[in-house]
């Protein structure tokens, strides 16, 4: 039976030595947007029904290509990566679903739903994985799975996503995010066109079997692990899947996926406008694809996504309800820790998106006062939310300060003495 292991008791009691300073600077904070008429009240409210998805392979140490470099109290399965969820939940109050990866994660359906709900938890977006070999199956991935040019090979890939749907009804998920590894490492090697359509094919396959009230999510990465071309390279391919396939399907975006300077941000406002915006793997990059911690490299990149998320709320788009998914890899931190702080920056650059004065930025730019449009996003972005983030926890149990209650609970070391180090699997990058 699953058990909770940060007790009520130690956050409250960490809460109260902090309560004096937080409430003054929740006041403070409250008085300064008073002045620009944003009720802090109502920011706060907006920010703790903010959720995002934790993913179960971010809770194990990822490792580069080179090496990885395990810490203590790995998770040794499926069961141990959920215990680590809660601890995050329970401190943030920000992560109340884990997105599983199949076949790193598959268990018994009944036990991983009655382990997750012991815990608080539930299960978001399940992840199909055609980009490695399992140790058992029939025809190998190494040139390729849905647009592999062998039949029975695609067949084996199809099977596999329809296992991951069957396994995601029964815990309760309600989405696939498909995401492959196909494509070439030299020009000739594939033929674009016949790839392409073989990829289609295959996920129409996949899109009869998905369920009335599923999403099915398409991944786009430009390279890696293929290095000359991928068959979903870019945005634009991905949209021409989501409007091939059918509406139940639509665009994921992870922001690492994409070339250095793209405006990732636009790429966001498009698939808004079409209709098309499924969701976001949340991470940081600096050169590619290296899943750093949302907001450690470029916060404000982060917040003018969520400006565009805003704007298109605040517009009233009809069926707007992106997933929210993190997906990262730790190799230099306790990913406990990354992954708190993760939940943190990405609710941080809703909050700012949320102070936005959007009548003053129309008006800007209708008058094409370039200057002080920017200067509006500046305002809301330079705008120190922390208290909100605090006080969005503190009304919902969790910590003012999760890193630091973390930390005090003992938790790593604990649970560092329950599991024996090794070499667990399930550190994935996608
Ligand atoms: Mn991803």
């Amino acid at each position: 039976m699953a058990e909770l292991h940060i007790s009520g008791e130690l956050i409250a009691s960490h809460n109260d030595t902090l309560l004096g300073a937080h409430k003054s600077d929740y006041e403070a904070l409250g008085a300064q947007l008073a002045r620009r008429n944003i009720d802090i009240d109502a920011i706060t409210e907006k920010v703790a029904g903010f959720f995002v998805a934790l993913p179960s392979w971010g809770v194990g140490t990822g490792g580069t290509r080179f090496a990885r470099f395990p810490g203590l109290g790995e998770p040794r399965g499926i069961f141990d990566k959920l215990d680590d969820c809660a601890v995050i939940q329970q401190l943030t109050r920000t992560t109340p679903t884990v997105s599983l990866h199949i076949p790193w994660d598959k268990a018994d359906p009944k036990r991983l739903k009655t382990h997750a709900q012991a815990l608080g938890l539930g299960f978001d977006a399940m992840n199909s994985n055609t980009f490695s070999d399992a140790p058992d199956q029939a025809h190998s991935y190494k040139f390729g799975s849905l647009s592999h040019v062998d039949a029975a090979t695609r067949a084996q890939a199809i099977e596999h996503n329809l296992e991951c749907i069957e396994i995601g009804r029964a815990i309760g998920s309600k989405a696939l995010t498909v995401w492959i590894g196909d494509g070439s490492n030299f020009p000739g090697q594939s033929n674009f066109a016949r790839s392409f359509e073989r990829y289609l094919a295959s996920m129409a396959e996949i899109y009869k079997a998905l369920p009335d009230d599923w999403r099915i999510f398409s991944e786009h990465k430009m390279y890696e692990p293929a290095f000359y071309s991928t068959v979903v390279q870019d945005w634009g391919t991905n949209y021409l899947i989501a409007q091939t396939l059918g509406p139940k399907a639509l665009c994921l975006v992870d922001l690492g996926h994409h070339a250095p300077n793209t405006n990732i941000e636009m790429i966001v406002s498009r698939l808004i406008q079409f209709k098309k915006l499924g969701g976001f793997h949340f991470n940081d990059s600096k050169y590619g694809d290296d899943d750093l911690d949302a907001g450690s490299i470029d916060p404000y990149r982060l917040f003018l996504v969520f400006n565009e998320l805003v704007d298109a709320q605040d517009r009233g788009v009809e069926d707007f309800n992106p997933a929210h998914m993190i997906d990262q890899s730790h190799n230099v931190t306790d990913p406990i820790e990354s992954l708190i702080s993760s939940a943190n920056e990405i609710r941080r650059a809703y909050a700012q998106a949320l102070l936005v004065e959007r009548s003053a930025l129309s008006a800007y730019q209708d008058e094409n006062d370039a200057l002080m449009a920017s200067d509006a996003l500046k305002r809301a972005y330079r705008t120190d939310v922390e208290p909100i983030l605090a006080e969005a926890r503190r009304r919902s149990g969790g910590a003012i300060d999760p890193i630091a209650t973390y930390r005090s609970s003992g938790y790593r070391r604990l649970i560092g003495k329950e599991r024996p180090l090794a070499m667990a699997g399930g550190g994935g990058i996608i």
